[in-house]
Formats: structure tokens, sequence, C-alpha cells
């Protein structure tokens, strides 16, 4: 059942609808005339959107109106901050990006078009990108006399290497759709106009996964990722002890063995 904000949602500005479709919930950036340019309102309502979620959503795909997923930042905000003003805007992007990244709920990002400065800096914060083919990647807060604000140093450098950024951003560098998959910008790259179907269909696998596991990926996996090995190696030891003795570990193991359970086969 397809359930619109109104009805599950309050609050949300215009630049933001927000659908329920079952146990996923739908973010879809809404400003097209402006090529979803991401303006203070339009953040707000990203941490708005994630707040809200009711309690029985087990997956969200962020997506967008238009022929574009995203132009970034949005400009004509910039110029009237001061430095300091310029750091606390950062810092709540920061904060409402690393609040979904290390939410309740796996986001699975559904791109086209472009995919630019702060539009990436949101994408790569989602846990899984379907890229059409249209997408294309660029960061050109380099031409435009900036720097990235929105965590992107973190997270870009991180899927794509410090020195490939360095060059998007210090040459104006675009990377196609297929570039952008074999860097790991996208995890699945789909034809124009599957993107949404895709993002659903991964959506439902993901909400069908035990919640533990769902769970150790968004928040233990960055972690020991990010630790020394040494301590990963016993974080992950804590949470696979903690996911296998779940009641839902239990039952699915028990559907394996007496022959009930899937297969891991080639898909
Ligand atoms: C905008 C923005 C924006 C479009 N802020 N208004 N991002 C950029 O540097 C990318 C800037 N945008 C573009 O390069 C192009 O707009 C696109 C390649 C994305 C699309 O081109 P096009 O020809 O389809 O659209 P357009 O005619 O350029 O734009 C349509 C309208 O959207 C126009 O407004 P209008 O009132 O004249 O109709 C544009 O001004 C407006 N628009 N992009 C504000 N970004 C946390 S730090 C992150 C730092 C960054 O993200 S820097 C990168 C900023």
């Amino acid at each position: 059942m397809i359930v619109t904000s109104e009805r599950f949602m309050h609050g949300l500005p215009p630049s933001i609808e927000a659908e329920l479709r079952d146990d996923i919930a739908v973010l879809r950036l809404a400003r097209p005339r402006k090529r979803n340019a991401l303006d203070d309102t339009t953040i707000e309502g990203i941490d708005a959107f994630f707040r809200g979620l009711p309690d029985a959503t087990k997956a969200v795909v962020l997506c967008a109106a238009g022929e574009h997923f995203s132009a970034g930042l949005d400009l004509t905000e910039l110029t009237k901050r001061t430095t300091f003003e310029a750091v606390a805007h950062s810092r709540t992007w920061h904060r409402v990006f690393h609040a979904f990244e290390f939410g309740r709920v796996p986001v699975v990002a559904v791109m086209h078009g472009a995919v630019v400065g702060g539009g990436l800096e949101l994408a790569t914060a989602s846990h899984i990108r379907v890229a059409e083919r249209s997408t294309y990647y660029a960061l050109p807060e380099g031409i435009r006399g900036i720097y990235v604000g929105g965590g992107g140093s973190v997270r870009i450098s991180r899927l794509i290497g410090a020195s490939r950024m360095m060059d998007m951003m210090m040459t104006g560098r675009t990377y196609d759709a297929p570039e952008g998959q074999q860097l790991g910008l996208s995890h699945y790259l789909v034809d124009d106009g599957n993107g949404f179907e895709k993002g659903l269909e991964l959506a439902r696998r993901i909400a069908s996964n035990a919640p533990l596991t769902n769970y150790g990926l968004m928040h233990a996996l960055p972690r020991i990722a990010d630790a020394d090995s040494d301590a990963g190696y016993m974080m992950e030891s804590l949470m696979s002890a903690i996911a296998s003795s779940d009641a839902e570990a239990r039952s699915r193991l028990a559907a394996f063995l007496e022959k009930r359970g899937p297969k891991a086969t080639r898909k």
C-alpha cells in the first residue's frame, strides 16, 4: 500500500516528498526547478524525515524528481554567510547526514543525472547506491573557489581514494555512471528509468534481513573498518556473538538445517 506524506508525516518542506510503501519509506528530493539544490530548508527536511519515520519502517529509498539527483549546495545561500556561520552550516550537514548514516534503518540512494558537490555527499552517506546510466559525478567546489563541507572529505575519499577526489576537485574531472560503478560510487548500474524499481527491490530485500544483521552492518562494520585490526577483530567477535544468539538468527539457522531455508546460490 502507498501512503503519501500528508498521512504519515507532517511539517516537511515542499522540497521533500515522503511516501510509505508498506515497511519501506521513500524520501524524494522535490525541487527540480532548482535541480534539487540543497538549501537549509531541504537539509532540515531530510532531518525531519528521518526523525519522523514510523517505527515499522525497515528501509528507506532516497531518490529525486526531475532530470538530476542534486546540484549540491544551494549557492544562493552561501554568499550570505559569515565565516563562523559557514562552519556552523557545514556542521549541520555533518550532523544530519551522520544521523541517518548511523541511524535506525538502511538507506538506498537512487541516482540519476547530476550527482554533484553536496549531492554526492548526500548520496555517499547512504548505505547502498543505485545509478541510472544518465548519472554523472562532479565536485565543482574547486571551480567555485570553495571546499566540500558535507562530509565529502571523509566519505568520498574513503570510497574512491583521496588522490582521485583531489583530481576531481582540482581539475574539475567528472566521472560517468560506468566509471562511477567501477570506482565504487554506485553498487548497481541500471538503465534510465529503472532506478526506482531497483532501489525499491533492494530496500525490500534489505528489510527482510534480521534486524541485528542490518544493525551490525550499519553500526559495527564502518567502525571496525576505521579501527586498528586488533580492536576490529574484537568488535567483530562481539557483534557476531550478539547477532547469532538472537532468536531471529536461531530460527533462520534452524530453517536451513531443516532444509527449509534458502541456499546461497549464484544470482
Ligand atoms: C542552482 C544550483 C545550485 C542549479 N544552487 N541554484 N553545485 C554546483 O556548482 C552545480 C551548479 N549547477 C549546475 O552546474 C547546473 O545547474 C546543472 C549541471 C546541475 C544542471 O544544469 P541545467 O542546465 O539543467 O540547469 P540550470 O539552468 O543551470 O539551473 C536551473 C536553475 O537551478 C537555475 O535557476 P533559475 O532561477 O535561473 O531557473 C539555477 O540557478 C538553479 N541552480 N544549481 C542554487 N547549486 C556542504 S558544502 C557542498 C558544496 C557544494 O555542493 S558546491 C557545488 C554546488
